[in-house]
């Protein structure tokens, strides 16, 4: 049975712009997926250290029979193939290309290398704003919200 999946890209390295549109693409051609939106690309300061370039972030949704971890392994295939750098010394440093595999379903996962839904949306505004664009109703397992109340909920904590 497909799944819908949500994906967050991120760059900071490069020609950002180019990158996140080669990896949309790069989704689109993935075995047993298809595309079905992308959010608006969005530029954002860096979350973590700050002597770092600005990034751009957006979310894309696929359609897929691809499992987690399937999934997963084939993100990483594509950040290598676009230049990703896996011995970039600092946590949350600069990178050409990220892609996390935020949503899959309402799976809950908990393994070394893939935690679903992912660790950290839901306190990253890089992550709900495009993913509220794509998917205001998507559920989050855990935190039992949906994606457009965990933003309003993160607006709210901020003020
Ligand atoms: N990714 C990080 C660390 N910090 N900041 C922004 N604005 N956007 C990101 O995608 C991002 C970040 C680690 O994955
Ligand atoms: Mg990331
Ligand atoms: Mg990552």
């Amino acid at each position: 049975m497909p799944t819908d999946a949500a994906i967050g890209l991120g760059s900071n390295l490069g020609d950002r712009q180019h990158v996140i549109s080669s990896a949309i693409d790069a989704l689109g051609n993935l075995p047993g997926t298809t595309l079905s939106a992308v959010s608006p690309i969005i530029e954002t300061s860096p979350v973590g250290p700050q002597d770092q370039p600005d990034y751009l972030n957006a979310v894309a949704v696929v359609r897929t029979t691809l499992t987690p971890r399937q999934l997963l392994d084939e993100l990483l295939a594509i950040e290598r193939r676009l230049g990703r750098d896996r011995s970039e010394p600092t946590r949350w440093g600069p990178r050409r290309i990220d892609l996390d595999l935020l949503l899959h379903g309402d799976t809950v996962i908990d393994e070394p290398g893939l935690t679903l839904p992912h660790p950290h949306m839901h306190e990253r505004h890089f992550v709900l704003e495009p993913l509220a664009a794509v998917l205001p109703e998507a559920w989050h397992p855990l935190r039992l919200r949906t994606v457009a109340e965990l933003l309003s909920d993160l607006r709210v904590q901020e003020h």
